[in-house]
């Protein structure tokens, strides 16, 4: 596929969420290494950059195309082999990840459990599948999640799978929370110090369970952590255009609108965070991105490479 024509299917939503988008540029940056001639750096570097550019805010995209770019090789041939290589590595992570998550996360879910989740997270879906798989009785609050109504994609998934699901607007979460057991959603970007950044109106569905004493559980494979963020960098709120929020109408009177796509959930509002390497408080993110993203790798070199628009 054409590289811009594949970063335009990310930056139109065709292809979402950030375990999706993750293993998309994967396969996007596999299947053009199979392609490129005689100057091989260049072109990968190119291609990485211009699908880098399309959402700046899960850092799954990001920490996909650094794995894939630290390939090695004497030659054009052994580049592209190990390229590829790494390249199909990272695509067995994003699903061998979601396999582990899953076994370890349902055993938070007990039988006869209300849950509530937020957008569209394939990793916290296959928990709850996972869940109702081994037998257990559950039902599921699925948020709207407004403006790209998200939750009808969750909605769907679920009762497709046989679970009893629920859609409620975004402003009924804190109507609702009394008879939530516990929260679950998935993770664009998950900091150094242990925050959240997802699906705008997080934040407010974690403040609704912690003063309701619900559980708020993350479930986000390792590749969701930032090394960027323990150099110092703040991760940047990807910020659409008005047209999602307001009809035409409206807009040509003037009337303005503000559409953040994401947003931050600091780590005391989290219980625990769901990973392929076990169930951890979100206080060891920082351990995380220095064990198992080779943070001295990316930060020092890589960093330098890449940067966003
Ligand atoms: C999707 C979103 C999801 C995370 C995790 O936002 O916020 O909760 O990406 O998803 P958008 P997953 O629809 O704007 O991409 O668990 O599938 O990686």
């Amino acid at each position: 596929m054409d590289i811009t024509a594949a970063a335009e299917k990310i930056r139109s939503m065709e292809i979402r969420g950030a375990s999706r988008i993750a293993r998309f540029a994967a396969e996007v940056l596999k299947d053009y290494a199979t392609r490129v001639g005689d100057n091989f750096d260049e072109e990968m570097k190119r291609a990485a950059q211009i699908l880098l550019n399309t959402r700046p805010t899960a850092v799954s995209l990001y920490n996909a195309i650094n794995y894939i770019m630290r390939y090695k090789g004497k030659n054009v041939e052994e580049k592209r082999e190990n390229l590829i290589k790494r390249a199909e590595e990272f695509i067995s992570w994003v699903e061998s990840a979601q396999r582990r998550i899953a076994e370890i996360g349902e055993k938070r879910i007990k039988d006869g459990y209300t849950l509530l989740t937020h957008c569209n997270s394939s990793t916290a879906i296959a928990v709850i599948k996972k869940a109702h798989e081994t037998g257990k009785n559950i039902k599921v609050f699925a948020t709207e999640s407004r403006p790209r109504w998200q939750g009808h994609i969750t909605a769907r998934q679920l009762k497709e799978c046989g679970i009893d699901v629920t859609v409620i607007v975004d402003s009924a979460v804190r109507f609702f929370m009394k008879e939530v057991d516990m929260v679950i959603v998935g993770a664009d970007t998950i900091t150094a110090n242990g925050a959240l950044i997802n699906k705008i109106g997080t934040s407010q569905i974690a403040l609704c369970a912690k003063e309701a004493r619900v559980p708020f559980v993350v479930a986000a494979e390792t590749y969701k952590f930032s090394p960027r963020t323990l150099a110092g960098e703040l991760v940047l709120i990807e910020e659409r255009a008005e047209e999602e929020v307001l009809p035409k109408d409206l807009l040509s009177l003037g009337i303005k609108a503000r559409n953040p796509a994401f947003d931050v959930t600091p780590r005391d509002y989290i219980d625990v965070i769901i990973t392929e390497i076990g169930a951890i408080p979100p206080e060891m993110a920082y351990i995380v991105i220095k064990q198992r993203l080779g943070y001295e790798e990316v930060v020092e070199e890589e960093m330098k490479i890449y940067d966003y628009d």
